[in-house]
């Protein structure tokens, strides 16, 4: 019985965990990306879902959401009203829905080897920079 109740405790918890769900993540990739498939797949293990969009022009959405080319990575994404640029580790996501700060999004530029996709993420070594509104210079955001 006390087996029982824990265990309902334990399924109340979870369901609280998820009642408020994660946005949807939109990612604009090349069809032969690799390491942007791999990002996907790091968003859905931390519990986005995750829609991919094949374009073989990158170029064009990264100008549709102003981003510049110093700031970009190899896959662009669209999350909670926020763009979400290259190898973003999804704790700076998931903290950037939290605090809602007053920026367009985070960028990765290029793609870093420690980064969620590309290698294996070595925790506090991964420099996040913000998406600035215009005007505004990029910062650091975070390090991951
Ligand atoms: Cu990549």
């Amino acid at each position: 019985m006390r087996k029982l109740i824990s265990g309902l405790f334990a399924a109340m918890a979870l369901q609280s965990a998820f009642a408020a769900p994660l946005p949807e993540v939109t990612v604009y990739k090349n069809p032969d990306c690799g390491c942007c498939t791999e990002w996907a797949k790091h968003m859905e293990d931390a519990g986005f879902k995750v829609r991919l969009i094949n374009t073989r022009n990158l170029e064009a959405e990264r100008a549709r959401l102003g981003i510049p080319p110093q700031l970009a990575s190899c896959h662009t994404a669209q999350v909670g009203g926020y763009i979400v640029e290259g190898h973003v580790p999804a704790t700076a996501v998931k903290k950037m829905l939290a605090e809602k700060p007053a920026l367009r999004g985070l960028t990765i530029p290029g793609m870093p080897a420690n980064a969620p996709g590309m290698g294996p993420h070595i925790a506090g070594t991964l420099k996040v920079y913000t998406l600035p509104r215009a005007g505004d210079g990029s910062r650091l955001y975070s390090v991951e």
